[in-house]
């Protein structure tokens, strides 16, 4: 039998997370959760095939069809199988992000970007925290890598260090669409440095960290699944689809003890309304895929 040892932070680690607002581990998942975890997204983009538009679960991809199935993203994938939602509960996981949150954390959301080979969609420059804004930034998104991410796939850039700065201006015309404007802003993008991450490892980076992704131009597949983790304490304001009742916001909670006393910091904060008339992509989670773009390119002015 292999033992697999399970990653946690080292000191170093931690600082760098700390100073930069990023980190990788590698080699979080075992051999045997990669393995599953592949299959069971085969499966749902075989499933994919009868479907002709966004729906609750996939985000379509531009060129999708039965013969050649194509998703940008699979929606809250805890739903599609209890697995992501098992490993979102797992310790190899939450011992690694424990010492950046604390001992009490919650579970704030997931969504598996898969940015097929060969075209997937660039996400554009944008800091988690404008799309969900908290009474405190211990907050934090941990990217599980199901394929190696390099630059040609398409991995997530990150400027280090700007999860310090401001919250920038993700509007257009009025509207939240979900992305800086990269003439608009003084932040030197020319710092962006490539996460590359192996096949099984994760990234983390904090709620305030600026980054984005260029399209896959390669022959390769970059799926990331992404998991929100926040620190009990930190509480939504802008509200949130879960939070219908305590027991259900807390049946979140995935280590440690709930409170309803959240910790309120001093930060600049930004809400995300009113969303552009583009409900129904943003229903379809195309909120970051394409919308961005697409947004951009339309003008909401007089409407
Ligand atoms: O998939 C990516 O490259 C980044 C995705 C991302 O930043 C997001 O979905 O918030």
């Amino acid at each position: 039998m292999v033992t697999v040892e399970r990653a946690r932070l080292s000191p170093v680690q931690v600082e760098f997370y700390r100073n930069n607002g990023y980190l990788t581990v590698e080699n979080v998942l075992s051999p045997e959760q990669l393995a599953t975890a592949r299959r069971i997204v085969d499966d749902l983009v075989e499933q994919s095939r009868g479907v002709t538009s966004n729906t609750e679960a996939f985000a379509l991809e531009e060129g999708h069809s039965a013969e050649t199935p194509r998703l940008a993203r699979i929606n809250a994938p805890s739903k599609r199988h209890p697995f992501f939602g098992e490993l979102y509960r797992s310790d190899a996981i939450l011992d690694v992000i424990e010492p950046l949150l604390g001992p009490d954390i919650r579970h704030q959301g997931e969504k598996l970007n898969m940015k097929t080979a060969g075209g997937g969609s660039a996400v554009e420059w944008h800091q988690d925290i404008a799309f969900y804004p908290y009474t405190n930034d211990d907050v934090l998104a941990v990217g599980v890598c199901l394929d190696d991410h390099t630059l040609e796939n398409g991995c997530m850039l990150m400027i280090p260090g700007s999860h310090k700065g401001p919250v920038l201006d993700h509007h257009q015309d009025g509207y939240f669409i979900g992305a800086i404007s990269p003439s608009r802003e003084e932040t030197d993008l020319s710092t962006a440095v490539p996460v590359e991450v192996g096949a099984g490892g994760i990234t983390i980076h904090h709620t305030r960290m600026l980054h984005a992704s260029a399209p896959n131009r390669s022959g390769k597949s970059r799926r990331l699944l992404i998991y929100t983790y926040a620190a009990a304490d930190a509480w939504l304001l802008a509200g949130d689809a879960r939070f219908v009742d305590l027991d259900q916001w807390n049946d979140f909670m995935v280590r440690g003890e709930p409170t309803v006393t959240p910790r309120v910091i001093a930060h600049d904060v930004r809400m995300p309304w009113p969303k552009p008339p583009l409900e129904d992509d943003f229903q379809a989670g195309r909120a970051i895929f394409g919308l961005q773009t697409l947004a951009r390119e339309r003008s909401f002015e007089g409407r």
